[in-house]
């Protein structure tokens, strides 16, 4: 039985008991009260104080949560209660403190100390075998002395809900992860905790084929764990189980490729980011892939696959950081979304309250403590992909994972999905849909079909054929850099796409004024953070301006220059937003300061007389209607401000619609 059904009929079940108490009648139907407990994760997961019982205010997602909650509560294990000793704080906070030595130690010695003294995270398939069989020993050390249940412990509980739905959710895990890897290194040193790509995975015809489900690596994948090196481990509630492709979907290419197009944090945790950005709900897919323990909240990091494939989470979220850095003019570690309640920038972590929210996006942590070395790639040209357990597809030219051997085909199995039911996890994480490979959607595909609907994913050759050309080559081994903002590396290149396609005539061009007042008796080179600053003696200040499509998908990026040395100073630029001309345009203008904090945006208010501006979020609803609003091209945009009577005084000019106060006052935090 699938868990929906049988949530609904518990949950018919406790509101049927309601109902045959009531007084006055039998055979009724009244209004019973949705209960408490519902009302109030409702509200804490969506962060509003509101009247939930109008259920299209709230997220679906949420709701389902918030009921699955409730019905699953108490039943079996309890997985969400478990007791973190004395003991084990000691142990978490002994990580922290000897972490907070190192650094200092590191800072004092200089800063681009001995590289070596990094740990570096590659992906699982490109260890050496030593290297991957040193890896597994030192987690089996830990499970042997409790410690690796320490941790799996920490991700239960409270943490569902402060570490998960919301942008807490990178800036947890980083730390979380990385006390794992300290943990380990204090029994071997000189390891570091691997990654799983997943993409590798799902460039295969048949992703739960890889080799990753194999005894050298992860060990089986169906069902209970029997063989490799984390064969008969135990979780309190039973054996450790997974079910490989049962449902849901690995994370693609193309969900990278989602993820990498966006600027802002915000636009890609939850609840801020829009559908089919949301990397959160991204990353439950392998959870529910892997199923069994994984699939849980509470249960997952029972599962060592979970520390893995986290770290390639990390490594994700790091990638978007260096494009943050680089391309976007953003500065990653301030750019935690402004957020109330459980994920707030400062609230202090469960679990590590040394650390909050906010501390997961700093620079420090790659800057110091580790680095990601590149997924392996391949080419015509160089068309290796570094490991013997991954070939280089020639026709896509990407590395794909190798398969396990023949008539090692274990999924979908009657057994596998038997003992996955078996243990019982409460909570499991949000997804996106089955793909036709999993389990859910295989029967209802003859081959045929699934190879016509997977064309693009599955490779006209066998896995077998570039076995010989797989052998280990020295690849230039390559350190993502280290996401180090600066005003100047940001490089302006707006790409002109709307929902993918690039198209200069569908764009138009606003005016939007910037304006800087000084902050009284500050002086030019009082900069709140110098490290995020760029000092420029002449006083120039970059202000990154920013479109983002609400109803369409596509950004815009531009930029205004202010003069600090003058006490007061306003500039306008114009901004490339969708045309209206089709559909109403709808529309999300941004302004970043250059020490990377958010300017506010100023909205003229209709119909004012003379023009009259109220403080707003920055969207912009434009109809084909408002003609003098936009120009088709740069030019004709400047020229229609020019004639909308500069002369008149910047803000009385008909043409604007928007303004961002980027003074001092406004940025000091
Ligand atoms: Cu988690």
């Amino acid at each position: 039985m699938t868990p929906v059904p049988k949530m609904l009929s518990l949950l018919t079940l406790i509101l049927g008991l309601t109902w045959s108490v009531l007084p006055g009648g039998n055979c009724q139907i009244i209004d019973a009260d949705m209960p408490v407990e519902i009302i109030e994760c409702v509200q804490l997961l969506s962060n509003t104080t509101g009247d939930v019982s109008k259920r299209n205010d709230i997220h679906d997602d949420v709701y389902n949560q918030c009921l699955r909650q409730f019905v699953w509560k108490d039943q079996h294990v309890d997985w969400s209660n478990f007791n973190i000793t004395a003991a084990d704080k000691e142990f978490i906070n002994s990580l922290i403190g000897s972490l907070v030595s190192r650094s200092r130690q590191k800072r004092r010695v200089h800063l681009n100390d001995s590289p070596r003294r990094l740990r570096i995270r590659r992906e699982y398939r490109t260890l050496p075998d030593k290297d991957r069989f040193a890896f597994h020993r030192a987690l089996n050390t830990m499970k042997k002395t409790g410690q690796y249940d320490v941790f799996a412990k920490l991700h239960t509980g409270s943490v569902v809900l402060t570490a998960h739905t919301g942008p807490a959710l990178f800036a947890w895990h980083r730390i979380y992860i990385f006390l794992f890897e300290e943990a380990m290194c204090r029994i071997i040193p000189w390891l570091s905790l691997p990654y799983w790509d997943t993409t590798l995975d799902d460039n295969m015809y048949d992703p739960a084929d890889s080799i990753i489900w194999t005894k050298n690596f992860l060990g089986n994948g169906d069902g209970h764990v029997r063989v490799g090196s984390f064969a008969r481990w135990m979780s309190p509630g039973g054996p450790l189980t997974r079910n490989i492709g049962g449902r849901s979907r690995l994370i693609s290419r193309d969900v990278v490729r989602r993820v990498l197009s966006r600027c802002r944090t915000r636009d890609i945790s939850y609840p801020t980011a829009k559908k089919g950005y949301d990397f959160e709900k991204y990353h439950g897919g392998p959870h529910l892939w892997v199923g069994g323990h994984m699939s849980g909240m509470n249960t997952a990091a029972f599962d060592p696959a979970f520390f893995l494939y986290h770290a390639f989470i990390d490594y994700i979220f790091e990638l978007f950081r260096i494009r943050q850095s680089t391309f976007c003019g953003v500065d990653p570690a301030m750019d935690y979304p402004p957020t109330k309640g459980l994920h707030a920038a400062k609230r202090p972590m469960d679990r590590f309250p040394q650390y909050r929210n906010k501390d997961g996006y700093s620079n420090y942590w790659t800057k110091f403590m580790y680095r990601y070395e590149h997924s392996p790639t391949c080419s015509m040209w160089q068309p290796f992909c570094g490991s013997p357990y991954l070939r280089c597809d020639m026709s896509r030219q990407i590395c794909v994972s190798m398969g396990r051997k023949k008539s090692a085909h274990m999924v979908c199995t009657r057994r596998a999905r038997a003992e996955e039911l078996s243990i019982y996890y409460g909570i499991i994480f949000r997804a996106p849909p089955s793909e036709p490979r999993t389990c859910a959607l295989r029967s209802a595909f003859t081959s045929r079909k699934r190879r016509a609907v997977n064309q693009n994913m599955a490779s006209s050759l066998g896995d077998q054929d570039f076995t010989k050309l797989s052998m280990p080559v020295p690849l230039s081994k390559k350190l993502l850099p280290i996401p180090d903002y600066h005003e100047t590396s940001a490089t302006l290149k707006n790409n002109f796409e709307i929902n993918g396609h690039a198209d200069v005539t569908k764009w138009v061009f606003i005016p939007v004024n910037v304006t800087y007042k000084r902050n009284q008796g500050s002086q030019v080179s009082t900069f709140r953070n110098k490290k995020t600053c760029v000092k420029d003696p002449a006083g120039a200040m970059k202000v990154g301006i920013q479109s983002s499509g609400l109803n369409y998908d596509g950004d815009y990026f531009g930029y205004a220059l202010i003069d600090r040395h003058l006490p007061v100073d306003s500039s306008t630029t114009f901004i490339g937003i969708k045309s209206p001309e089709v559909q109403y345009t709808e529309v999300i203008l941004s302004a970043v300061h250059s020490c990377g904090t958010m300017c506010q945006a100023y909205c003229l208010i209709p119909e004012s007389e003379p023009a009259a501006f109220k403080p707003c979020f920055g969207v912009l609803k434009i109809s084909n209607y408002d003609l003098n609003v936009y120009g088709r091209t740069y030019e004709e945009a400047v020229s229609r401000f020019m004639l909308g009577g500069v002369a008149s005084g910047g803000m009385q000019n008909k043409t604007l619609r928007m303004f961002f106060d980027c003074s001092d006052s406004g940025n000091s935090q």
